[in-house]
């Protein structure tokens, strides 16, 4: 790894000036990023609680609308063109007719972001997205949509993920893993053509017979029924499909079936709700096995559930906000000026450490990384947040030696409790350096 040419103590005289105007400051406090080098912060979850609006999905010849909350509430066009897609918590995962991939995470209105391209199938998960390639690379990340990507396997044809699991199918073999994105892969069968996965189940299917198992991965396989063409899993619920009838059970391994609609091509299902699509009618049941259908949709081609979002319930990972990144002036091409602010409420009057990386999000290559102090004034987070006092603004200057279209992308650093360094809300934004751009001395007037 090698540092740049990053000149701290010029950089240093020159954040005395004082012939700027500035939005946010009375007192104009200037402050320096320290370059770190190349740096890595850790992500983690949060303890989770709390849920969400539950979602119903469709897709109507390649565009996505989904509804939130009621059953009665109103379709929101979220997406077009729409290949294939899935939903799980507050994010969506769609990709398009170029295999490219694209994730919402928030309000079905949040703004989409591309995370990769190359993708022949993908799944989100609240915590997780994972994608694969044609050629049968399957990667995954975790935390935030920004997180590095991690290899998982090749040699992939299916995959299928939840916050804790991830499942491959290679060949006829299903192996899982359970816990980190590291841990090791588990052979659970071989003579699988499809497969399940919950936190706390797997399915698979193999000549028209599912076999279920709950608990560990180690645990005992149980045999739920033979003339299967398609199965879905939730930790209480099971759902088979075999010559258009749709079975569901709940409760343990060993309930009762219940026939639940016939004309049946396709269905979802969550704890609380099944849907089918019956021709190109999406129908929905709510509450238990036994209760009424309502129509929601009609000209539908798919229909995916999903649970209420799981939120998190956490006041000690910082908060805050990248409010501009920009070249400083025409006249100084390579010098960056990042604004915004960021807080803890662990230590809630102190300043805390922000990191900066030009070039991308964590985890690019190359990306430069600084360190600086949230310390200027600000009274409006001060207003914003009572009882923190009001020096947690910054408004500093960068000079990179990166050059092109430059994604500025600002974490703040956790102190306390909270394991978690956040990507400031409003990151990353985007600068431009031409490719020529000369280093202007930050002194030059
Ligand atoms: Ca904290």
């Amino acid at each position: 790894m090698e540092l740049n040419h990053f000149n701290a103590a010029r950089v240093l005289a020159y954040a005395g000036i004082a012939s700027i105007t500035r939005r946010f400051t009375a007192k104009i406090a200037l402050s320096l990023a320290v370059f770190l080098g190349l740096a890595s912060l850790g992500y983690s979850v949060e303890a989770q609680a709390a849920t969400g609006p539950a979602r119903i999905a469709a897709t109507f010849s390649g565009t996505l609308s989904v509804k939130e909350g009621s059953i009665s509430a109103t379709w929101v066009n979220v997406r077009s063109p729409v290949a294939s897609y899935s939903i799980s918590g507050n994010r969506i995962g769609v990709v398009d007719n170029n295999g490219t991939l694209f994730v919402q995470e928030g309000g079905l209105n949040a703004s989409w972001v591309q995370v990769a391209t190359g993708v022949k199938s993908a799944q989100v998960s609240n915590n997780r997205i994972g994608y694969l390639t044609s050629s049968g690379y399957l990667y995954v990340k975790e935390g935030s949509l920004y997180a590095p990507w991690v290899l998982e396997s090749s040699g992939v044809s299916s995959f299928a993920l939840t916050d804790k699991r991830i499942g491959i199918l290679c060949g006829d073999s299903l192996f899982v893993k359970e816990g980190s994105l590291y841990a090791p892969w588990v052979l659970e069968s071989t003579g699988v053509s499809s497969f399940a996965l919950t936190d706390t189940r797997i399915g698979i299917l193999g000549g028209g017979t599912l076999w279920v198992k709950e608990g560990s991965l180690y645990a005992t396989w149980v045999l739920e029924s033979s003339g299967v063409s398609s199965f879905a899993l939730t930790d209480t619920r099971i759902g088979i499909l075999g010559g258009g009838n749709l079975w569901v059970k709940e409760g343990s391994l060993y309930a009762t079936w219940v026939l639940e609609s016939s004309g049946v091509s396709s269905f979802a299902l969550t704890d609380t709700r099944i849907g089918i699509l019956t021709g190109n009618t999406v129908s929905v049941k709510e509450g238990g096995l036994y209760a009424g259908w309502t129509t929601v949709a009609s000209g539908a081609n798919t229909v995916k559930l999903s649970d209420g979002a799981v939120l998190p319930v956490d006041t000690h990972t910082p908060i805050g906000r990248l409010d501009s990144a920009s070249i400083f002036t025409p006249t100084r091409p390579t010098t960056i000026l990042v604004t915004g602010w960021a807080l803890d409420r662990d230590a809630p009057t102190s300043p805390i450490r922000i990191h900066v990386y030009v070039g991308g999000p964590i985890g690019t290559r190359d990306v430069e990384v600084y360190d600086l102090l949230a310390s200027t004034i600000r009274n409006d987070v001060a207003a914003a947040y009572p009882g923190t006092g009001n020096q947690h603004g910054f408004d500093s200057l960068i000079v990179t030696n990166k050059r092109g279209y430059l994604p500025v992308c600002v974490y703040a650093i956790n102190i306390g409790s909270g394991s978690t360094n956040p990507l400031l809300q409003g990151s990353c934004q985007t600068v431009y350096i031409a490719p020529n751009a000369p280093v202007i001395d930050p002194q030059a007037r």
